[in-house]
């Protein structure tokens, strides 16, 4: 076998991080958000490597994660959402633009453009995937992240 590039559970020191956390629903995506920014920190990355940008909504996060994404120093841009079927009557638009935008910008810029959105049927379902101490999936969007950047920088080292 040649070389196995496996990064899972690797720090990551130096690298820049922006995350884009929409406000709707923002009893949940505060949870996200907390989740996220403490996995960073044990992960290594430093404070002030990380850059927050609060969206109105879910549907604003893959032009904003765009932006971000193309700039030279950002490694990596965690999207954060929650987007509830109880809640509204074009969850599928909502929750079908995010998902699409987001995976086309990873496309696009080449960088890991993470998929932190919670699609929930329920608001006791959003609870359950952004708990404090359980489960949540802004702690799992930023494992992704350094995971993916360190990926890349080894794919960016075979010659
Ligand atoms: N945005 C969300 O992030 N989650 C939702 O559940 C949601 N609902 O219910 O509609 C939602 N809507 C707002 C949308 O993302 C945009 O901000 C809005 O349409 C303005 O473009």
């Amino acid at each position: 076998m040649g070389k196995v590039i496996d990064e899972a559970g690797k720090k990551s020191l130096s690298k820049k991080y922006a995350v884009v956390v929409a406000r709707f629903n923002d009893f949940i995506t505060r949870n996200l958000l907390a989740g996220c920014l403490d996995e960073l920190q044990k992960l290594g990355v430093r404070k002030n490597n990380v850059t927050v940008v609060w969206v109105p909504g879910s549907f604003e996060i893959p032009v904003t994660a765009r932006r971000l994404a193309k700039k030279k120093d950002i490694a990596a841009v965690i999207c954060l959402g929650a987007v509830i079927r109880g809640e509204t009557s074009h969850f599928g638009l909502v929750a079908g633009n995010a998902a699409s935008g987001i995976s086309q910008t990873a496309l696009d810029t080449g960088k890991p453009v993470i998929f932190g959105v919670i699609t929930a049927e329920t608001v006791n379902q959003a609870y359950a995937r952004s708990e404090e101490k359980g489960d949540n999936k802004g702690r799992d969007a930023a494992q992704a992240a350094v995971e993916m950047v360190n990926v890349f920088s080894q794919v960016s080292k075979i010659k």
